[in-house]
């Protein structure tokens, strides 16, 4: 029998206990995994902490928990990799912005790594967290060589990288349906694919669970980024905490580019509504999942 829609849903009160509850305790993770910030040399621990705490939803972290904690598994087991996603997120934050290619002065509502820390540190401060990330992830998921490989393929040239290769290419030119979703599938969802398919597999999910999980995945990632796209086109710098606008001045792929506005918003309800539909094997104990899609595309940062 299907369930209501109150029923598979937590309330929106109930998701943001538990994002600030999941916040607290992946922030208290990566305080005490990151190096001091007065280990020498000073000048880098400060740049890499600097961008990790200063603000982020820790969307990825959490989902890493929270499909850890759907198939079973136990939270602290999962704990190191939720932290690795935070610093390859982090770092690839912390690169975008450079001026060779973003150029943007605020990200978190706070001016950008190499603003406060010039551009040599903040790109070492990039490539540290991305190689404390693996390390992390080596030193904690013994025998677990493949699904390492997986992350390294979901960040790489397979994934984020290469969709970001994209995404600069492709600047300036005509929108494309097929470019976009291209670019959107590497650049932000391979990641958050990524992220929930760790935490279940690090929970010893079967087969159909990890598959389940997945496909859930899939469609929050490429929500999470076409709901970005309208916010770069509706929110203010305020709120966003990065500049808005810069999308369409860079003459960026985007789904309202290529869409419009009302068919973007429509899209994203239905990838996220999708999203919800691939939680049905797992029954209520997915409610936490299945409005955090919802909160994916009707966030305002
Ligand atoms: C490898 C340099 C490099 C970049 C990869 C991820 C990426 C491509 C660039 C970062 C900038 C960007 C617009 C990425 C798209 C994904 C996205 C919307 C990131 C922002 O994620 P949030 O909203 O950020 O989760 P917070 O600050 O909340 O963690």
């Amino acid at each position: 029998m299907k369930m209501s829609h109150s029923e598979n849903r937590a309330s929106v009160d109930e998701l943001k206990q538990a994002m600030r509850d999941y916040r607290r305790i992946v922030d208290a993770e990566l305080e005490r995994v990151l190096p001091p910030a007065d280990r020498p040399p000073a000048e880098i621990h400060r740049a890499m902490r600097y961008s990790m705490f200063s603000g982020g939803k820790r969307l990825r972290p959490m989902l890493v928990l929270m499909g850890c904690e759907l198939c079973g598994g136990n939270q602290a087991d999962a704990m190191p990799a939720a932290c690795a996603f935070e610093m390859i997120h982090t770092y690839s934050l912390i690169h975008d912005d450079l001026p060779a290619m973003d150029n943007d002065d605020f990200r978190r509502g706070h001016p950008t790594c190499h603003k406060a820390f010039g551009e040599a540190m903040a790109i070492l401060a990039g490539d540290a967290l991305l190689t404390q990330a693996f390390e992390l992830l080596a030193s904690h998921l013994r025998g677990r060589g493949e699904l390492i490989a997986e992350i390294a393929a979901a960040a790489g040239t397979g994934g984020m990288i290469g969709g970001q290769v994209a995404d600069i290419l492709s600047e300036g030119t005509q929108p494309d349906a097929a470019l976009v979703e291209f670019i959107h599938k590497c650049k932000t969802a391979a990641l958050i694919r990524q992220a929930v398919r760790t935490g279940a597999a690090i929970a010893g999910a079967a087969a159909a669970a990890l598959d389940a999980v997945t496909q859930y995945a899939e469609k929050i990632g490429l929500a999470f980024q076409v709901a970005d796209d309208i916010l770069d086109v509706e929110g203010t710098t305020e709120q966003l905490g990065k500049t808005a606008g810069k999308d369409r001045q860079a003459g960026k792929q985007t789904w309202p580019a290529v869409y419009g506005l009302p068919e973007s918003r429509r899209h994203a309800a239905q990838l996220a509504s999708q999203a919800v539909q691939c939680l049905e094997p797992f029954g209520p104990k997915a409610r936490m999942l299945a409005s955090l899609a919802d909160f994916i595309v009707t966030r305002t940062s």
